[in-house]
């Protein structure tokens, strides 16, 4: 394997025209588990996914193995990458009959060459599904006898298989609260059962029950901050970047920081669920740059979450980071041309979570797009400034979830329809007629508690909180005087606005570029771009209209005038 990098690590330097002439490189990977996990169904659809169907052909398989497997594992090697989740987290128990165990072998088999294990997510009832069991409670012998031959029947077929991850007691799945166990029950249960080949659980820590009052931000950590110290050694706990849900913008999740007896390892979304999906371009790595970099000061100023991470703070066995795939069977892989840069950059992070933004831009431009130093710099330009255009025009200021229900795509902060009050956008902003914004201070939900000091501190005071995460932390008045001195009403909008003038600009830079980039391509992009304008217009207008309706506020000179009434922003459903 470590042939297998370096030369990947050549064919990096010479296609990115580094000089090859003393090369005397020695590197290793700073994360032990560089994993993709797919939320790919067995009937080929991808929960969340843009870009096509799901690479896994399960009727073809074993017998034949589609050509691009392969492509997939050595795309995934040349970046560092050594693990796949084949199925969604939501996950189907038929995955595990052995009938499907001799497709995922054969699929193991193509990505071993390449350093890629295979992983499943596991149902937690599979027992009773598959074995007729009566119960799946982790505390009972059966139970644990079945999961132990199971992992047997798996390690017979894929010796060198990675192990499981689990979603459990979370929207809907089956996990150990079921039957009156915790959550260090089912995780240490399964443990056990692949500790013998030495496999992992990974247990992932997205897990938020709806009880009256209560602030979802708080919930994983709630749920999971008191089993520290109490998982197998052979389970690392997968936490979501951020403490809600995968927004264009969220604080570190304060689980980062909160176990230090824990193998915590984060999740980012490298999919855009609640980012345009592959419509719009937007370079993820920026960021995970700004989630990496976070001082969480669990150990005192400098305790980052890469050095939660990596191992240097905790010094726990198994490292790791995880991303949702964002790869289809579209002929370009990820839906966009620019969004294989996030795959990219998610794998170099992997390898090493330190690196720039800008070195991983620079990279991927060279290796991908073009060597002309005048695009290069226009390229990098756009894709480093790109997410937070993005903010701008869907959630500015510490806003989040205001997406249309179901597909999350496109604006609908007025929505207050679904079934669980935490699933409605109106729950997040909270828009009344004084101010805007979600209290988590000791006024409000008192969340903010989650954090250590001076974090803590920091998010608490309204004068002190980021304007990036003002309205995550604070219900603020229209008339606040935010940084600029400007009025909180003011701002928001010149951020909406911002976006906007952002995809615009950008859209002439890219048709500036059109005889540096390969025809094909550079119409590809364009199109695309041509849809991110119209959704950030999009955004900005319902989202404008529909909060003026609380602020009574008129929009300050250089907004634009929305062009519909809300009611129709209201009617308008989905476009891709
Ligand atoms: O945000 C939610 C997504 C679900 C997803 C879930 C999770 C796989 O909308 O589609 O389910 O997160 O991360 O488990």
């Amino acid at each position: 394997m470590g042939a297998l990098y370096g030369a990947f690590h050549f064919l990096r330097l010479l296609q990115t025209l580094q000089p090859i002439d003393k090369l005397d490189v020695s590197q290793k990977p700073r994360l032990q588990l560089r994993l993709l996990d797919h939320w790919d169904n067995l009937d080929g659809s991808i929960e969340r996914g843009y870009a096509g169907r799901s690479l896994w052909d399960w009727k073809a398989l074993p017998e034949n193995v589609d050509s691009r497997l392969r492509d997939y594992a050595r795309a995934n090697a040349s970046i560092g990458i050594n693990g796949s989740t084949l199925n969604n987290v939501n996950a189907n128990a038929q995955i595990l009959t052995a009938e499907y165990l001799r497709r995922v072998a054969a699929i193991a088999d193509v990505f071993r060459p390449y350093g890629v294990k295979v992983y499943l997510s596991a149902r937690f009832s599979a027992p009773i599904e598959l074995g007729g069991l009566k119960t799946a409670d982790p505390l009972d012998a059966e139970v644990a006898a079945w999961w132990k031959q199971k992992a047997d029947e798996i390690y017979k077929l894929i010796p060198d298989f990675g192990g499981f991850l689990v979603k459990a007691n979370s929207e809907g799945q089956p996990g150990p609260r079921t039957y009156h166990r915790t959550h260090a029950d089912g995780a240490n249960m399964l443990a056990a059962a692949v500790a013998p080949h030495k496999g992992v659980v990974i247990w992932r820590a997205f897990v938020y029950d709806m009880k009256p009052g209560y602030d979802r931000a708080g919930a994983a950590y709630e749920n999971l901050q008191p089993f520290d110290g109490k998982f197998a050694p052979n389970v690392l706990l997968q936490v979501k970047n951020g403490p809600i849900d995968f927004q264009p913008r969220e604080p570190f999740h304060p689980l980062f920081g909160g176990m230090s007896r824990t193998q915590v390892i984060p999740e980012l979304q490298i999919t855009q669920e609640y980012l345009g999906f592959s419509n719009h371009l937007v370079f993820l790595a920026q960021m995970w740059r700004e989630f990496l970099d976070s001082d969480t000061y669990a150990s005192g100023p400098g305790s980052t979450v890469t050095k939660v991470v990596d191992g240097s703070l905790y010094h726990q066995r198994l490292t790791g980071m995880a991303g949702v795939a964002n790869t289809g069977t579209d002929r370009n892989w990820t839906g966009h041309h620019f969004l294989q840069g996030n795959w990219y950059a998610f794998g170099r992070l992997t390898w090493n979570p330190d690196l720039s933004s800008r070195q991983i831009a620079d990279e991927w431009i060279a290796m991908t797009l073009t060597h002309d130093p005048k695009a290069t710099e226009t390229i990098a330009r756009m894709m480093l400034e790109s997410h937070e255009a993005v903010v701008d025009y869907m959630t500015p200021l510490g806003l989040h979830h205001l997406f249309w229900g179901g597909h999350h795509y496109g604006p609908a902060p007025w929505w207050n329809t679904e079934p669980r009050d935490d699933w409605n956008p109106v729950y997040y902003h909270r828009a009344d007629a004084e101010g805007i914004g979600f209290d988590r201070t000791a006024t409000g939900s008192n969340t903010v508690n989650q954090y250590h000091w001076p974090v803590r501190g920091q998010f608490s005071n309204l004068s002190t909180c980021p304007d990036r995460f003002l309205l995550w932390f604070h219900h603020v008045p229209w008339d606040y005087r935010v940084r600029s001195g400007r009025t909180l009403w003011d701002e928001m909008t010149l951020h909406y606005q911002h976006g906007v003038a952002w995809v615009r600009a950008t859209r002439k830079d890219w048709d500036a570029l059109s005889d540096k980039i390969d025809p094909d391509r550079h119409a590809a992009v364009a199109k695309k771009l041509t849809i991110q304008e119209r959704d950030a217009i999009w955004w900005k207008d319902a989202c404008l209209t529909y909060f003026q309706t609380f602020s009574e506020r008129s929009l300050p000179a250089g907004v634009e005038k929305p062009a519909k009434t809300l009611a129709e922003y209201q009617a308008k459903s989905l476009q891709w």
